[in-house]
């Protein structure tokens, strides 16, 4: 069991666009068991790899109710096939923008197109949570962060908030 450690913002990584993964091979399976066990330990329902400064285009969810069993879900080079016209509101978090939650509108369902863990192609169709999730951790792998489905305001003032942080923990 490996946690790695979470970059949180400003860090430049998260703007970075994710690459392809070309195999899906031991190495791979070893990097979504550390994801589980960083997401599992945050704790949170989502993980992409740049998240953990990884710029390879893998995610790790579990969307699973509190006393429900661990439902873990790996999405390696996942593509969004189709998106409904309708959209839903989630109040939405980030493990990389700690302690700071805001409503974003996106398409209520989805399809996407996957690997999983065995290399194998896979579709899934998500609505609800899932997929909310979903898109949150595609836009990671794209450089994308929730914040910038906010107004300028919003975003501006929890990018200052977070960068004065970062200044001080580097001065300490
Ligand atoms: O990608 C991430 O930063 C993970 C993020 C995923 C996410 C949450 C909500 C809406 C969309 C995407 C999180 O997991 S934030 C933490 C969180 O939601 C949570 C933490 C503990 C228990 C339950 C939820
Ligand atoms: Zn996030």
């Amino acid at each position: 069991m490996t946690i790695r450690n979470i970059i949180t913002i400003p860090d430049p990584v998260l703007r970075e666009v994710c690459a392809p993964i070309e195999s899906v091979d031991d190495a791979v399976r070893k990097l979504a068991d550390d994801m589980l066990d960083t997401m599992y330990d945050a704790p949170g329902i989502g993980l992409a790899a740049s998240q953990i400064g990884i710029l390879q285009r893998i995610f790790v969810l579990d969307v699973a109710a509190e006393g429900e069993d661990k439902s873990p879900m790996v999405f390696i080079n996942p593509e969004i096939v189709w998106s409904s016209e309708d959209l839903s509101i989630y109040q939405e978090g980030c493990l990389s923008i700690p302690e700071f939650y805001e409503e974003v509108e996106r398409p209520a369902s989805v399809r996407v197109k996957y690997q999983n863990r065995d290399g194998e192609s896979q579709e899934l169709e998500a609505d609800g949570l899932l997929a909310t999730c979903i898109q949150h951790e595609l836009d990671h792998l794209n450089g994308k962060l929730f914040i910038d489905y906010l107004s300028k305001l919003k975003r501006d003032r929890v990018v200052k908030k977070f960068s004065k942080a970062a200044r001080m923990t580097a001065k300490a």
